[in-house]
Parts: structure tokens; C-alpha cells; sequence
């Protein structure tokens, strides 16, 4: 997969050459470009936002560089992300789309956003469009949304996680369940044991009480 981010910030994209992210690149499962937006603007102060029309307060990101930077990204592999908080909310299922796709272009926002005609304009030429958001919450812009979607896309791509079978199991599968609590060694820990049932090598009761400590947890994290 490829995947691209357009950015005013290159350098929050750092922490992609690191751990799982890191890997997945060096093994070739992803290729990751960075585009600094600043590059596409043609004005004299490679100036990239303006007043708002209508006023308002704060600065909208100018429509014109963005067609520069996105126009030569855009293809029909393509799913153009925008992320804005008023956007659909990300969550487990649509990473799992996003992780089956072949080209992903992240327009990270910042601002107020980003002029509306740059989504209405490849809207127009049919290209597939996505505004999304990462949660209830304004972050001073879409770069670290960015970073938490290409984390949880990006290893959901068969050959990222060393083991597949921690996907099946995990604690946000598409269903919405939320994970079982987990304890390793020592057996004691400050005077606080783990679950006999865990010693007991009885799978199908073990298999049961995760379930239901999987569904109390979901209860009081409501
Ligand atoms: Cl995608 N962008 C911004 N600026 N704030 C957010 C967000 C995105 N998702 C949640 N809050």
C-alpha cells in the first residue's frame, strides 16, 4: 500500500519510521510520502491560509496550493482522506476498509480547515472522498489524527503483525467487544494475585470467564 500525507508539518511524520510502522516500510508492505504543502504554494510568502469569507474567526487553508499538491497524487487507486473534526468518526471497521485499499492520501488540515471546494472539486471528478475525524475532541490540526490512522490501518495490512492471530483476538475487534484484562509473571504482585482460573489450565472455563470479565469491562467503560 501506499500511503501519502500532505502536511504544513512533515516533521510530525517522523515517528513512522519507527517500530511496526518502521517495519512494515523496510519490508516493502508500505511505502509512506511525505509532501510538505508549503512547497506547492506559488504566492509571494509562500503564503497557505486566509481570512475566512463571511468572517469568522480564524484562517481557512487556501483551495489553490492544495489542487497543486494533490493533483499529481490523485489517481483512481486513490482514497483521499481529509481530516477534519467535523468528519465521520474513525473507528475499527473503517480501518479495516481503509486497510484493504491500495492508495491512501491523508490532507492534514489546519486552522479552521481547509477551503470546502478542494473535497467538492474531486468529489466532481469522482474521486473517492473521505472526511473523517479521530474522536470527540479539536486538535490544533490533522496530523496527529493522521498517525493514529495509518497505525490502525497499517497493521491490519496482512504480513505487518508478527502474529495474525492477536487481530482475531484484540481488544476492539469490528464487533465492538472490548478485551478480557491480561496478567503475565510474577504470580504475585504486590500481594495481588492473578486469577486462579488463569492457573487452572482448563480452557474451556478460562474461555468463559474472559468473556464475561470482557463484557463487565465494556459495561463500566460505557
Ligand atoms: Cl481529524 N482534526 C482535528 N483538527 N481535530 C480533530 C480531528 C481531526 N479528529 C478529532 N479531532
Amino acid at each position: 500500500m501506499k500511503i501519502d500525507a500532505v502536511t504544513i508539518f512533515p516533521e510530525y511524520f517522523a515517528p513512522l519510521k519507527l517500530s511496526l510502522l518502521g517495519k512494515a516500510q523496510e519490508s516493502g508492505i508500505v511505502e509512506f510520502g511525505i509532501y510538505d504543502l508549503r512547497a506547492f504554494a506559488t504566492n509571494l510568502h509562500n503564503q497557505v491560509d486566509d481570512t475566512p469569507y463571511g468572517g469568522g474567526a480564524g484562517m481557512v487553508m487556501m483551495p489553490e496550493v492544495w489542487g497543486q499538491a494533490l493533483d499529481p497524487l490523485m489517481s483512481a487507486e486513490t482514497d483521499l482522506i481529509i481530516l477534519t473534526p467535523a468528519g465521520k468518526r474513525f473507528d475499527q471497521s473503517m480501518a479495516a476498509k481503509f486497510s484493504k485499499a491500495s492508495h491512501l492520501v491523508f490532507a492534514c488540515g489546519r486552522y479552521e480547515g481547509i477551503d470546502d471546494r478542494v473535497r467538492q472539486y474531486y468529489v466532481s471528478k469522482n474521486y473517492r472522498v473521505h472526511e473523517v475525524s479521530i474522536g470527540d475532541y479539536v486538535l490544533g490540526g490533522g496530523e496527529v489524527a493522521s498517525l493514529v490512522m495509518i497505525e490502525a490501518i497499517t497493521r491490519l495490512i496482512p504480513g505487518v503483525l508478527g502474529n495474525p492471530e492477536s487481530l482475531a483476538e484484540e481488544s476492539h475487534n469490528e464487533q465492538g467487544y472490548l478485551e478480557y484484562p491480561n496478567f503475565t509473571k510474577p504470580q504475585n504482585w504486590r500481594d495481588i494475585p492473578v486469577p486462579e482460573i488463569l492457573l487452572s489450565g482448563n480452557h474451556g472455563e478460562i474461555a468463559k470467564w474472559r468473556a464475561e470479565q470482557a463484557i463487565e469491562r465494556a459495561k463500566e467503560n460505557l
